[in-house]
């Protein structure tokens, strides 16, 4: 009797566990674009163009690698509208009873499996390096699940820039050479982009057609689909981009949406590139000479340190995680992240080119569009909503910890040992926004004090029990407590006036 092989949209990969685990001679392949995975956050159209071409490719690689692969398009009849729904269709159809399934990446969908009523072996992902096993004996009688540690361990379990049991270059980390303010002409010519092919273009115009009112721009589409094109993507990534990577990590330009980022994790996150290959094809670039240790080590860092980390942490936490509010804000989303004009320009700046390209670098996510709802007292949950909807690369397991844990510390510090906030010093030391804003970052209060300058010291009054003895913040009070009793009480007073209009829907 043949099994079903269930292959969700994230797991667009022939090493897939529960491919490997099938018999490609009895069984029979299952994928379906099902309503509610379209339906459960209002994802962004690139998105599930991404998806669905990436998914309608892979199928046919499967069916001419010998599958027998059942496939259901969004529009088909008899679509059973849900992943579970499908397989009860698909079994009723084939008279199979059980189910190869991997672990999917949210509790949701692997809830729904569990409760739907046929034999699903659930097989855990073995894409991600530590396995859930390995990261709670990691976890273990810790009291502070930091990621520097746990990544440490990710470069001895895969050897990726060791010297025998030391780390290549003697430090484990070179973030201290990164971080540089951008000088004028930096960055590449921006990640590789693909014309859309026959597959794609019939998903264009489905999703334009079923999403029309979904936030978001869905042409032009440069996304690569396949796995042939996400390498060639990472190829061009390593010889053009790599060598700057590490300096200006944390740059951001008014005119460079992509600065020397990757662009490379909606391919690792849906299936089409693995984590280990981006890593080690980095790591041929140090061997070879063609790119600094600085910019290697912290772009592996990120993928075997933040990427496996995040993932640990959401799974050992439990699904009410994304619904923590530690710090219990509880102010709505602006209308300004769904692109409502504002004069604060490094907010228009990061969400415009996330309404175009469903794509931010990491800093404008969390130092832009996460500082500024830190700040201002935004609801945790409608932050998260929003983060998991608009980016090409948003799966809970790695959108919640960064979003929920590492930008709003709703966690109340699992991930982050301090929130992560900041004036608009910061952002003007790091992008070329502030140069052309409204707000005058120089200025403090009064007509025109860029509102980051007000809402920093805002939150840090409101959260003051909580964070004043944090031995990483007792400056920031000093600080505050230093500035004459009248300043504060203007400052406290215009990040008020701030956040009323802003609450009712003025533009700011
Ligand atoms: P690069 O800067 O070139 O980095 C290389 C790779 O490292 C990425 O492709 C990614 O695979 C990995 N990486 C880097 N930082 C992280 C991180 N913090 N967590 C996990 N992987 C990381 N990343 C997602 O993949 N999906 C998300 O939904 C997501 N949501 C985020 C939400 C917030 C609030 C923040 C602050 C960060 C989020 N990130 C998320 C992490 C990071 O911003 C993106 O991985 C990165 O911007 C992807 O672009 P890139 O491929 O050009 O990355
Ligand atoms: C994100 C997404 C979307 C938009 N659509 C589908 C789909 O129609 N079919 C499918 O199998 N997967 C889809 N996905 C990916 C799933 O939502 C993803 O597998 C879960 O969120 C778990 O990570
Ligand atoms: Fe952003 Fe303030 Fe700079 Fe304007 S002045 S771009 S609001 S940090």
């Amino acid at each position: 009797m043949s099994r079903l092989v269930l292959v969700l949209g994230d797991q667009l990969s022939e090493e897939l566990i529960a491919l490997r685990r099938a018999d490609k001679a009895t069984d029979v392949v299952v994928m379906a674009e099902v309503a509610a995975e379209t339906d459960y956050t209002a994802h962004h159209p690139k998105k599930i163009a991404l998806i669905f071409a990436a998914m309608r490719k892979f199928a046919a690689h499967l069916r001419k690698e010998g599958w027998e692969v059942r496939y259901t398009q969004l529009d088909d009849t008899e679509n059973a509208g849900s992943i579970p729904g499908e397989l009860l269709r698909r079994a009723e159809e084939t008279g199979a009873t059980e189910v190869l399934a991997t672990e999917p990446g949210e509790w949701r969908l692997i809830e729904a499996l569990r409760d739907t009523p046929l034999d699903i072996t659930l097989l855990e992902d073995d894409r991600f390096l530590a396995s859930h096993a390995e990261f709670e004996d990691w976890a273990k009688g810790r009291k502070a699940l930091r990621m520097e540690y746990f990544y440490r361990e990710m470069r001895r379990k895969t050897g990726l820039l060791m010297d025998g049991d030391k780390p290549e270059g003697s430090d484990w980390n070179y973030d201290s050479e990164n971080r540089k303010p951008p000088p004028d002409g930096i960055g590449h010519g921006g990640p590789m982009s693909f014309t859309p092919d026959e597959t794609v273009e019939e998903v264009l115009d489905l999703v334009e057609a079923r999403f029309p009112k979904n936030f978001g721009t869905l042409r032009p589409f440069h996304f690569a689909t396949d796995r042939g094109q996400a390498k060639r993507a990472l190829a061009h990534f390593i010889r053009h981009a790599l060598p700057e990577f590490g300096a200006y990590q944390d740059a951001m330009l008014d005119e460079h949406k992509y600065l020397n980022h990757a662009l490379v994790s909606p391919y690792i996150n849906i299936g089409l590139l693995s984590a280990l290959e981006v890593c080690e094809a980095a790591a041929e670039a140090y061997r070879a000479g063609d790119a600094p240790l600085n910019s290697v080590e912290g772009f592996i860092r990120q993928i075997i340190g933040w990427r496996e980390y995040v993932r640990g942490i959401y799974f050992h936490e439990g699904p009410e995680y994304p619904r923590r509010n530690r710090l219990n804000q509880q102010r709505a989303l602006p209308s300004l992240y769904w692109g409502a004009e504002t004069k604060m320009r490094c907010l228009s700046k990061a969400v415009e080119q996330t309404r175009d390209e469903a794509y931010a670098h990491h800093i404008q996510r969390l130092m832009v569009t996460g500082n500024f709802a830190l700040i201002a007292g935004i609801d945790p949950a409608e932050v998260h909503e929003w983060y998991l909807s608009v980016y090409a690369d948003a799966f809970e397991w790695v959108e919640a910890p960064n979003t929920v844990g590492m930008s709003q510390f709703a966690d109340g510090g699992v991930i982050a040992s301090k929130p992560y906030v900041s004036s608009g010093a910061y952002i003007d030391r790091m992008s070329d926004y502030c140069g052309h804003c409204a707000y005058k970052v120089k200025q403090k209060t009064g007509e025109g004090a860029c509102p980051f300058n007000l809402l920093y010291w805002h939150f840090l009054t409101r959260h003051r029990e909580r964070f004043e003895n944090n031995p990483r913040m007792g400056n920031m009070y000093r600080t505050w407590d230093r500035m004459d009793e009248e300043k504060r009480e203007t400052v406290l007073a215009e990040a008020e006036a701030f956040l009323k209009r802003l609450s009712a829907g003025e533009t700011v």
